[in-house]
């Protein structure tokens, strides 16, 4: 994908309401700290378009990012953030679900995993879930520039297992640093959702 332009067109809170694009919507989940802002920052060849932070809970917003007029990527509120009270998550976890069970053009669901730990149980549920909600959800198996070469495989098997994932299920080891996996996102995302 050539990025021509960039836009983060609309910002969504627990009170918003959700927009209706006429453009195909590409969305990214995971756990907190994760590295989804990192990740959307690489596929726009920006640094720091969308906001990242060592702090988890960074973004706490839906974020619509209009790329070159054509489709939007997606940034969702990490969840399993620890330090805000059952009430907010519960209102996050409201709007994720409102967004993925409402949008009608969300083509594609991306979740993401750090490749260095064994999925924790709010992977597994949000796994579960997007695929309740009829989505097959592509891994993205973040942060690969912090294990080994020769880890990579073993990584991979262990998040497969943990997960439980549909046969067939891609997973892309990807790293925000090197950049290595971005342009087979972008490759599938092309061929497969737009
Ligand atoms: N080494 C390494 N660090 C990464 C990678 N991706 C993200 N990080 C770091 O992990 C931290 C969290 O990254 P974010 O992109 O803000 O994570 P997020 O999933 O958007 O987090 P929330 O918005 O809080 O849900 C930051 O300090 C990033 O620099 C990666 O591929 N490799
Ligand atoms: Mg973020």
């Amino acid at each position: 994908m050539i990025i021509k332009s960039v836009n983060l067109e609309t910002v969504c809170g627990i009170t918003s309401v959700l927009p209706e694009n006429t453009r195909p919507e590409i969305a990214f989940a995971g756990k907190s700290n994760v590295g989804k802002s990192s990740l959307i920052n690489a596929l726009m060849n920006r640094k720091s378009y969308a906001r990242i932070s060592a702090t988890p809970g960074k973004t706490q917003t839906i974020n619509f990012y209009n790329i070159n007029e054509e489709l939007y990527l997606v940034d969702l509120p990490g969840y399993g953030y620890a330090k805000v009270s059952e009430q907010e998550k519960e209102k996050w976890g409201q709007l994720i679900e409102r967004y993925l069970h409402g949008s009608s053009q969300l083509k594609a669901v991306f979740l993401l995993v750090d490749i260095r730990h064994e999925p924790s149980a709010n992977d597994k549920m949000m796994y579960e879930w997007v695929v309740s909600q009829g989505y097959h959800p592509i891994i993205i198996a973040t942060k690969l520039d912090k294990i080994k070469r020769s880890q990579v495989d073993k990584h991979l098997k262990m998040l497969r297992t943990g997960l439980s994932l549909v046969p067939g299920t891609k997973i892309i080891p990807f790293s925000s640093m090197t950049k290595q996996g971005r342009d087979e996102i972008w490759e599938l995302v092309e061929t497969e959702y737009l």
